[in-house]
């Protein structure tokens, strides 16, 4: 069992009642003398006296999505203090009239213990209207007085349970009569707006700084505001067009929203464009000394790289041998003296070689990194396993096998 309330559980007796049927509506505006409001078209509804109005699309002959009717449907009739104790709807309308209006509305009684509702604006005065008749759809209306034009409230309240309230017609003109199913509803159209910088998906280098733009308009009416949202936060806002802002966005992808208001309070929806703001890693290449030689130990060896960003600067560059800092340089050329250690160490098995050395020989491996100008992201080279690191070794397991090609360079077949 379900409830038109908007967003809110009520419990009745032992029957609970959740989750909303109906979305909020905007506001509908006066068009040639008329308000015309689908009564499923409410801004709020609210239950009360363990009773509700509820969306029905039971009775044939309802206009638009459903005709809204009080329920439960148990005889009870609510006579005193109307505007706490009845269910209430809520309408949002716009006049550019004021003064006397007749408030029409199209409903249906099953029976002469529901045929009666209330009707005020702006919360007061419920004025008590009755069908003539039972099991049509019938206009009735009541005469109500709008003081200024505008935003009012519009509302209606259950008398009778049962009863049901199709449509909703406020008329300026007092000599109007709907018949059938009367005007077509006038609904305020949201504004429409759309980007105009930047595209939908673009991808731009970190620190770059975008023009954010947007153009809005509304068809029956004008924007009054604009705001750029980025991830649900608001970035700016804007009373008057060109609606547009420099723009730096941090790193990472970002969904960025334009929410125009127009003159009678409506907003678009679903305007968006994602951003994706990114920085790749740098590119780092040993120049020298070449993969995987043999040196003896002592040998004073050229250590350089090359290094850049595809898409900044590199900012620094750190030669590691073995994990161990060896040198650090913020610009090129990336260059240094390195005289390495003898010993056994660990060599990537992707890069084997190896060739006579001295009977005490070093195994050494090293790795260029470059840092690009973003240094919380960028990535080492090395670490991606690119071709910046590069293994010299030689083992020295004197007993076996391998030790043996090794010091015989002629019967060394390599891996
Ligand atoms: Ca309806
Ligand atoms: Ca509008
Ligand atoms: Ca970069």
């Amino acid at each position: 069992m379900k409830i038109g309330t908007m967003g809110m559980g009520l419990t009745l007796g032992i029957v609970t009642l959740l989750s909303p049927v109906l979305p909020a509506h905007g506001a509908f505006k006066e068009v040639s003398r008329l308000i015309t409001i689908e009564a499923e078209h409410y801004a709020t509804n609210k239950p009360a006296s363990s009773h509700y109005w509820q969306a029905m699309t039971n009775r044939s002959g309802f206009v638009g999505a459903s005709a809204m009717q009080a329920l439960p449907d148990n005889g009870t009739t609510i006579s005193s203090n109307i505007q706490s104790n009845s269910p209430a709807l809520t309408y949002l309308a716009i006049f550019t009239n004021a003064g006397s209006f007749n408030f029409w509305v199209r409903g249906w009684a099953g029976s002469k213990s529901a045929d009666s509702f209330y009707i005020g604006v702006d919360g007061n005065a419920p004025q008590a209207v009755s069908f003539s008749k039972t099991s049509v759809w019938e206009w009735q209306s009541k005469q109500v007085s709008i003081n200024t034009v505008g935003m009012h409230q519009i509302n209606i309240w259950m008398r009778e349970d049962g009863v049901y309230v199709d449509r909703l017609v406020l008329a300026a003109n007092l000599s109007y009569t709907p018949s059938g199913n009367g005007p077509a509803e006038t609904q305020n159209l949201p504004p429409v707006v759309r980007f105009t910088s930047p595209a939908d998906g673009s991808s731009f280098h970190v620190g770059t700084t975008l023009a954010l733009s947007a153009a809005a308009s509304d068809p029956d009416g004008s924007v009054v505001r604009l705001d750029f949202l980025m991830d649900g936060a608001l970035l700016a806002s804007f009373a008057n067009p060109p609606y547009s802002m420099q723009w730096t966005p941090p790193l990472g992808t970002h969904v960025v929203q334009a929410i125009a208001t127009d003159n009678d309070g409506a907003t678009n929806a679903n305007t968006a464009i994602t951003v994706a703001i990114t920085n790749l890693p740098p590119v780092v290449q040993i120049t020298s000394p070449p993969d995987g030689l043999s040196f003896r130990a002592g040998t004073t060896l050229a250590l350089s790289a090359n290094a850049s960003d595809p898409d900044g600067s590199v900012v620094r560059l750190d030669f590691l041998s073995d994990g161990v800092l060896q040198a650090s340089f913020a610009n090129p050329p990336y260059f240094m003296e390195w005289i390495p250690t003898a010993g056994v160490h660990q060599v990537r098995p992707n890069f084997p070689l190896r060739q006579q050395h001295q009977p005490n020989l070093c195994r050494e491996w090293r790795h260029g990194h470059a840092y690009g100008n973003q240094s919380g992201v960028a990535k080492s080279a090395a670490a991606t396993g690119g071709p910046a690191q590069q293994s010299v070794e030689v083992g020295r397991e004197r007993a076996s096998r391998r030790w043996l090609h090794a010091v015989n360079p002629r019967r060394w077949r390599g891996r």
